[in-house]
């Protein structure tokens, strides 16, 4: 056994409290090396005859990366307390895994275990229940609808009538927005999440001028309130965009400091280098990348902090907003998200808080700061793998296996799983305009562990490129939109509410990955039930022999708002067609 390989550290993704009861333990280790785990757990106080008591039980391997199998266990200690360590074996060695290094026999004292001191109930991460079943749409308000062109920001050009550019504008507004909500509806959105609303420079807004105010050309506080409401009466929550790692250039503090410099009473609200202040050539003060109309706030300073956390309030408290998305979230102090959580947790107990984080994000997701972060890492696969075609099967699967293992269960459960967004190129440019790859991305995503976002226009077909072309006005007219894309993707949202197991109240395993043939099986499970897919992401059509599972009942989806079920008595012999797919369920 390959002891370097072998890895547990308690807390994090590792070992933490899933429920106010259960604790969920998992232990890494080398590829196809250990045939058997086991957890030996024990109270730390509970001795008999002065010997540890002590139980065993064995782990099952939840997944496999290319280099990495994990084994995980579920334990509901009777006192709250834990220490714990692993038994490690194969036909040739047998080892016992603890804190202080690998044992031949089970150590006798406690202290050497790793230690999970106590299930605090305050410890337990709580995200809020709802995003489990939320289906997400991404809004770019200044891009989806103009419903009231009497407050069109000068310059506006014709809807859709050119490409966009950085610095177009299209008169996007909330009635726009109100005006589609049936759109939404269709297709079974229960969530928008909003680009920057608030009074702002240029058509991204992310260049804040008035935090306290929503952009004029969007609407006004009233059209913005009712926006809200229309949405909560068809059931949909409503998350905006926080940008609090920095300001716009025209943000009036910023102003002040070039104005009076180092006499401004603003001059410790961003991090300024030397006098005087200037953005050119390039700016002397921190920014957002070296961007010199966004410096960066310092929200480590507590009239700044103050400022930004009545602004996270008002919003919940005044308008009823159901979630805040953070911008840049991993450059801003951890201390300012911590506060900020408790301020948004205590405006509403049931809001969501998604920190935007392209990377590994395990220090935001402790129940201290995030609910969730923008699963990008899930992205890059899925579109590597189904859009591209640039991926191996088995380093997709492997992927994603990590992915999964990145953070605790109930963290993957409120992932915001995104397949694009406005700062990247649309799914369909990414597949090359191939409509069967979209439709497996969508297939994929719909039908994975978390709450899937749709960036809006991608589900009729709309193409575009990285940022500005990503960002292009919704088509509108049905005649110019892909009907049929919209029904598939309508059908799969519409799965996710008939079949639990389809949607996000399962767990997922990868069941085999082929690189020859390219394809993927993957199994939903849960209690007696289980879903079996196969998405074939050759050009070719491939036989699987999928011969170790009994009679199953296969999905017949021609009318994708039905599950009509054909029995199925082997599945030896599985033809799937070129870019094409397959649900059994047993
Ligand atoms: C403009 C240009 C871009 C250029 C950028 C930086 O259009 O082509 O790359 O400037 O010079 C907003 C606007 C953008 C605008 C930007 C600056 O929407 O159109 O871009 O302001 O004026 C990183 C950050 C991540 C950030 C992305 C863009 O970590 O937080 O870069 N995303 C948010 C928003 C953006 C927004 C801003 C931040 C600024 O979602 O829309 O931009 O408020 C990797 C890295 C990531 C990196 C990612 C993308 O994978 O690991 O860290 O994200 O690529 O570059």
């Amino acid at each position: 056994m390959l002891r370097e390989a072998i890895y547990h550290r308690p807390k994090n993704n590792y070992a933490y409290a899933y429920d106010e009861e259960t604790l969920h333990i998992l232990l890494q280790t080398k590829k196809n090396d250990v045939e058997k785990v086991s957890l030996i757990y024990g109270d730390p106080y509970d001795w008999q005859d002065e010997k540890w008591n002590y139980k065993s039980s064995e782990m099952i391997k939840s997944g496999s990366t290319m280099e990495y199998d994990f084994w995980f266990a579920t334990v509901k200690p009777e006192f709250r307390r834990m220490r714990y360590g692993f038994h490690c074996s194969d036909d040739k060695e047998s080892i016992i895994y603890t804190e202080r290094g690998y044992f031949e026999e089970v150590p006798a004292d406690t202290a050497y275990y790793f230690c999970f001191p106590y299930l605090n109930k305050a410890d337990v991460f709580t995200p809020p229940s709802w995003v489990k079943d939320t289906v997400w749409y991404q809004i770019f308000p200044e891009r989806f609808g103009n419903g009231d062109p009497s407050i069109n920001p000068e310059g506006t050009l014709e809807w859709g009538s050119t490409d966009p550019t950085p610095t177009n504008f299209f008169g996007g507004d909330f009635q726009g927005v109100i005006d589609h909500l049936d759109h939404l509806v269709e297709l079974g959105i229960t969530g928008i999440y909003f680009t920057p609303i608030f009074k702002a420079y240029s058509n991204h807004k992310y260049d804040t001028i008035d935090y306290m105010e929503i952009d004029p050309q969007f609407g006004d506080k009233e059209t913005f309130r009712r926006l809200v409401k229309e949405s909560h009466k068809r059931g949909i929550r409503v998350m905006l965009d926080a940008v609090f790692n920095h300001s716009g250039y025209y943000f009036p503090p910023f102003q002040d400091v070039l104005k009076n410099q180092e006499n401004s009473t603003y001059k410790d609200w961003f991090h300024i280098w030397d006098y005087p202040v200037t953005p050119e050539p390039k700016p002397n003060y921190d920014t957002f990348a070296f961007v010199g109309s966004m410096p960066k706030l310092n929200t480590d300073n507590p009239v700044v902090k103050d400022y930004l956390l009545k602004v996270a309030r008002y919003w919940i408290e005044d308008f009823d907003i159901d979630g805040w998305r953070l911008d840049v979230a991993n450059e801003v102090d951890h201390a300012f998200w911590r506060e900020f959580r408790s301020v948004v947790k205590d405006a509403k107990p049931d809001a969501y808080i998604l920190g935007e984080i392209w990377h590994d994000s395990m220090p935001w997701l402790q129940g201290d700061q995030f609910d969730a972060v923008m699963n990008y890492p899930f992205t890059n696969g899925a579109i590597d793998y189904f859009g591209k075609n640039e991926m191996s099967a088995e380093n997709f699967a492997s992927s994603i296996t990590n992915v999964l293992h990145m953070y605790p269960k109930h963290v993957n459960e409120v992932a915001f799983n995104l397949l694009d967004s406005h700062d990247t190129p649309r799914i369909l440019t990414l597949a090359n305009g191939n409509l069967d790859r979209v439709k497996l991305l969508y297939l994929f995503q719909l039908s994975f562990i978390g709450s899937p976002c749709i960036y809006y226009g991608d589900e009729i077909g709309m193409a575009g490129g990285q940022d500005p072309g990503c960002r292009a006005c919704m088509e509108w007219d049905e005649t110019n939109q892909n009907r049929d894309l919209f029904e598939f993707v309508k059908g799969l949202i519409e799965l996710r509410k008939l079949e639990p197991v389809f949607g996000n109240h399962a767990d997922f395993r990868m069941v085999e990955a082929n690189n020859d043939q390219n394809y993927i099986v993957y199994e939903k499970f849960h209690a007696d039930k289980t879903l079996i897919f196969i998405l074939n992401n050759s050009m070719d059509p491939i036989q699987v022999n999928l011969g170790q599972y009994g009679p199953c009942n296969e999905w017949k989806l021609e009318d994708m708002s039905s599950i009509q079920k054909q029995s199925v008595s082997d599945l030896s012999t599985i033809n799937v067609s070129p870019l094409g797919f397959r649900i059994f369920e047993q």
